[in-house]
């Protein structure tokens, strides 16, 4: 529905009974819907508000959730309405514009995730200041599959940039990276990578190792970062690079995301941990994700450790149009749905076979190819 056509229905419903009645059952239908259908569906598409909230509009203000702890979202108040005169309690400073204040959500925002835009009205209650109706629909959102890959679990919402972080110790996984990129490139979100603790640098082997590991992404144009939080290598190359951007530093744990942020804003010093002398694995120490604005513009996004990434909503033969290299062979496929796995005179095989294709990239698309197929059979 075009966003005229949105409006029309909205006033139409106004005016009559059966109008109204035909809102609510609409507000019903957006209340259940799943994180990825709060997506734009073009750049000037908006939310209804009125699905969501029956009062007068100018009573809601706009705010971009910021952390999340239970069923409190911090939210950093940008516009609309300010709090009636009398508002604050005698215990409280009153908050200005740009200010963060903790809200809890009714039915409809508690699907709010970090980098949301929210509607929320003032309403002071034991937990919070602010109650949440409504998210505003996304520009994008970096979604995975939950670990029985049943639903859905949106990690961050209106990104610019996904970095993904890994470090010479844990080693990088591809295929984890790779997984990031497909997710990513879905939603059309920019992608980087960090690797950090290079002053971990054993010796030329290890170099010419990761060298490797990293030319298939350099021969994409995405932009790689070799860095040390311990050291400040590449510092203000990140610096540069975040800045007037909404980005989010995802990865394994103990990679030193939070490092490289704690680094990022001297005196911030959130905490991190040692990684497992048994394990070499980090321990989770972030637990959620929180939104941190940087000095020079832009803002960045810590979020927790994760073991594994499952893609969610992919169906298998889509898996082909996220590797971005296939896509020039591909048309010369002999078949038109070919799906660079078995058939005859596929280009992409052949490109492969020449080595114009890098072969961790082709393995792991097989392999996350097979992992969708699984997940679609169970
Ligand atoms: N040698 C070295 N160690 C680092 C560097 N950056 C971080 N570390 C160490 O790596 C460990 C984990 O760092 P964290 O910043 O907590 O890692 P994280 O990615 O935030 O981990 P989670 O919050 O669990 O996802 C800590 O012991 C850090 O001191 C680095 O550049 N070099
Ligand atoms: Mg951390
Ligand atoms: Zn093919």
């Amino acid at each position: 529905m075009s966003k005229q056509q949105k409006q029309k229905s909205r006033s139409g419903g106004h005016k009559s009974k059966r109008g109204r009645g035909r809102l609510r059952r609409g507000a019903h239908r957006n209340a259940r819907r799943e994180p990825h259908e709060l997506l734009k569906s073009s750049a000037t598409d908006q939310l209804v508000i009125a699905d969501y909230y029956d009062g007068d509009p100018s009573e809601l203000a706009l705010g971009l959730v910021v952390s999340r702890r239970g069923p409190v979202y911090v939210v950093r108040w940008q516009s609309g309405s300010s709090p009636k005169d009398g508002f604050w309690r005698e215990d409280q400073i009153a908050l200005d514009q740009g200010g963060a204040l903790p809200c809890i959500a009714r039915r409809e925002g508690k699907g709010a995730v970090i980098g949301d835009f929210v509607y929320f009205v003032w309403e002071q209650s034991d937990l919070a200041q602010g109650l949440i109706v409504a998210i505003e629909l996304r520009d994008n959102a970096l979604v995975r599959a939950d670990a029985l890959g049943r639903r859905p679990q949106t990690l961050a919402a209106n990104l610019d940039r996904v970095w993904v972080v890994s470090a010479l110790d844990p080693p990088p996984k591809s295929g984890l990276i790779d997984r990031y990129l497909v997710a990513a490139h879905v939603n059309k979100i920019d992608v980087g990578i960090i690797l950090n603790k290079v002053d971990l640098f054993m010796d030329e082997d290890h170099v010419d190792e990761l060298a490797e590991l990293l030319a298939p992404y350099r021969a994409l144009h995405i932009p790689i970062l070799l860095m040390s939080a311990l050291e400040g290598d590449g510092l203000e190359e990140l610096r540069g690079a975040l800045v007037d951007e909404r980005s989010v530093f995802v990865g394994h744990s103990g990679v030193g995301k939070t490092s490289l942020l704690n680094a990022l804003i001297p005196g911030l010093d959130e905490a991190v941990t040692e990684v497992s002398e048994a394990t070499g694995k980090g321990q989770h120490t972030t637990t959620t994700s929180t939104l941190y604005s940087l000095e020079k513009g832009g803002e960045l996004i810590d979020s927790p450790g994760i073991r594994s990434f499952g893609l969610w909503d992919m169906p298998p033969e889509q898996l082909k149009d996220h590797f971005t290299e296939f896509i020039p062979y591909a048309s010369q496929c002999h078949f038109h749905n070919c799906t660079h796995l078995h058939e005859p005179q596929c280009a992409v095989i052949e490109a492969l076979d020449q080595d114009k294709i890098h072969i961790e990239r082709y393995e792991n698309y097989v392999r996350i190819y097979d992992d969708l197929l699984d997940e679609a059979e169970d």
